[in-house]
């Protein structure tokens, strides 16, 4: 067991647990504030559009982060609901690098299944970029033992993303100044939210903060546990088991969410690609478009 110091994220969190109240926030921090996912997608995931630039109902043709929040980026992105028993088409081996995680269908277990996840990102009052993130959960409430897990909410610079194969291995590799968000659980509840970049070698811990409430803030980012906001309609599709026989849906009952002032963090970079939400067992990829790789390719263009 002692050789999991090479983990990367053994080494953020064992950090993090010696500078939990040794950082000082630097004097630019803009405290983030934690957005209505409800306003900003529709139940399907598409995005909303009720309001126009002054908040006074209406569509104006224009999503509503925008309009709302000043948002420059929104992703909605759906990832199947497990429970043990459904497939889902995306769960993870669990490797130490990001490099030598594989993505394959299976099943993924209650306390570490994720069903939709919520990214915008957005600028504070002086152009800095921040982001947020939500992800739906299934409680385990009544297991027991209740079991520690986490779930990660990483942003890189390079494009990360799975090609042919099976399972699909991950290509794209973390860059000097990604940024990783780790929620820890532990006894069936948030405990603590610790804030990480990747120097080249692991991830060095910046912040943490034990959670004592529902809804915390630690200055230059603020994270919140509770009931699901924007819950997909699980039932309206189909949901099989590996052998393919369709088997109830659930839907999640849990729901976290985090908002971090990124320009406040100086050595972590503001300019991201790719989003990588994950637990032990499951995994959920994504991308920004209006940042990042994706972002500079179109810039100029058509
Ligand atoms: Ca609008
Ligand atoms: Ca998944
Ligand atoms: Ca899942």
């Amino acid at each position: 067991m002692f050789s999991q110091t090479k983990n990367p994220f053994v080494l953020i969190f064992m950090t993090m647990l010696l500078v939990v109240t040794s950082v000082a926030q630097p004097v630019s921090a803009e405290e983030p504030a934690l957005p209505n996912w409800a306003a900003i997608f529709n139940a399907n995931g598409s995005l909303v559009d009720a309001v126009d630039a002054d908040g006074n109902p209406g569509a104006n043709g224009i999503p509503d982060y925008r309009d709302l929040y000043g948002g420059i980026d929104a992703i909605f992105i759906q990832d199947n609901i497990s429970d043990s028993v459904a497939t889902d088409m995306s769960v993870r081996n669990g490797a130490d690098l990001l490099s030598d995680e594989l993505v394959f269908n299976g099943t993924v277990d209650a306390p570490n299944d994720v069903g939709n996840v919520y990214v915008m990102a957005s600028r504070n009052q002086t152009g800095g970029l921040q982001i947020y993130a939500g992800a739906e959960l299934l409680s385990w409430a009544g297991t027991s033992p209740s079991p520690s897990t986490y779930i990660d909410f990483e942003f890189n610079q390079d494009e990360v993303r799975v090609k042919s194969g099976t399972p699909w291995p991950i290509y794209g590799n973390r860059t000097d100044g990604d940024l990783l968000v780790r929620m820890n659980f532990s006894g069936g509840a948030l405990s603590s939210v610790g804030i990480g970049r990747w120097n080249g070698n692991g991830f060095v811990g910046l912040s943490s903060t034990a959670v004592t409430q529902a809804c915390q803030s630690a200055g230059t980012y603020v994270f919140c546990s509770g009931d699901p906001v924007v819950p997909y309609p699980v039932g309206g599709y189909d949901v099989w088991d590996m052998d393919g026989n369709a088997v109830p849906s659930v839907a999640p009952d849990g729901f976290v969410q985090v908002g971090v002032d990124v320009a406040s963090f100086p050595s972590v970079s503001t300019n991201f690609t790719s989003i990588v939400i994950r637990t032990p067992n499951d995994i959920v990829l994504s991308s920004f478009s209006a940042i990042g790789q994706a972002a500079q390719s179109t810039a100029g263009g058509n």
